[in-house]
């Protein structure tokens, strides 16, 4: 018997500045999320939406922590949703929303997980800011610094404990927009980037060896961070902030099936697809193949 998959909606757009990411969920759903996952033999369960509050009925606080207290809010429901979904031995896929949910969703997992967890990141950015490195005031740029330990108390210890991650076990993979801060930070805290250059360089196949081999090391498991934003914008145009250069479509697909191979992987989140900036909902499409191929769907 197969895994129940759950699925669950986290509409957040407060990590960062553009509309539409709220429709995120909405998006991936009508691209048909739960029949092609349920197609490959799953039991699939929709848990809905988590409230996320409407960004206009709220006023920015602190400029460099925006929305600190309501972001906080909703991941500390997404933490309590994702730990009941592992407790009871399923699969949670949350569905965002911006990339700050990851802090809910990885608390969730890692504090029903009895060692540790590795992660691997896929993402265009290495989301490692904190609130004296970033740039812009989004949460959704430091949720990976958040869950290794790093930045505000609020958000690292959502869910009563901290760090969720140890950087040994944490794996970047497509950057080509780091801060140069932030490169430091990945630095100091032992976390491995494999970014476009060594993409292009080593190949692939190559990278996820190697991603899988250290996220899986001395852990029970694998959670799967997969940011839109990683695929190239020729394929993936509906996110907030795309990068050129970007990971190609076969690319993403060997990505996903190695990591379905390894059998390690035992949750994920889906993010930053912004349907508003979209063309056809090519986004949510695109996600919704990658998902299939982590768990399981082969060519032959
Ligand atoms: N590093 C920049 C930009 C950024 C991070 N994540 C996304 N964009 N999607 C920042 O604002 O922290
Ligand atoms: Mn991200
Ligand atoms: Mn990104």
């Amino acid at each position: 018997m197969k895994k129940t998959i759950s699925v669950i909606g986290a509409p957040m757009d407060l990590g960062q500045g553009r509309r539409g990411v709220d429709m995120g969920p909405s998006a991936i759903r009508y691209a048909n999320l739960k029949e092609r996952i349920e197609r490959l033999g799953y039991p699939v369960k929709d848990l809905g939406n988590i409230h996320v509050p409407t960004a206009e009925t709220h006023n920015i606080i602190n400029e460099k922590l925006k929305y600190l207290p309501e972001v906080v809010n909703v991941n500390t429901e997404i933490y309590e949703k994702v730990a009941e979904v592992v407790q009871q031995g399923d699969f949670p896929i949350v569905l965002g929303g911006d990339h700050s949910i990851a802090i809910g969703s990885i608390a969730g997992v890692t504090s029903k997980i009895s060692s540790s967890v590795g992660v691997i990141w896929f993402d265009a950015h290495a989301d490692f800011n904190t609130e004296d490195t970033t740039p812009s005031g989004n949460i959704h740029g430091m949720p990976l610094a958040c869950s290794v330990g790093v930045g505000q108390r609020d958000l690292t210890s959502i869910g009563g404990f901290s760090p969720k991650l140890q950087g040994k076990n944490v794996v970047i993979v497509g950057a080509r927009s780091i801060d140069p801060e932030e490169r430091e930070l990945i630095k100091q805290n032992g976390v491995t980037c494999f970014t476009m250059h060594e993409i292009d360089r080593m190949g692939i196949g190559r990278v996820m060896e190697e991603a899988i081999r250290i996220a899986s090391d001395g852990t029970d498991g694998i959670h799967l961070s997969l940011d839109l934003d990683s695929l190239d914008p020729d394929i993936a145009p509906g996110v907030g902030t795309p990068v050129l250069g970007g990971v190609t479509y076969r690319e993403g697909h060997l990505a996903m099936e190695m990591l379905y191979q390894s059998g390690k992987v035992i949750s994920c989140d889906v993010v930053e697809v912004n349907p508003i900036l979209d063309r056809g909902n090519k986004t949510a499409l695109a996600a919704v193949d990658l998902i299939c191929s982590l768990l399981g769907k082969s060519i032959l």
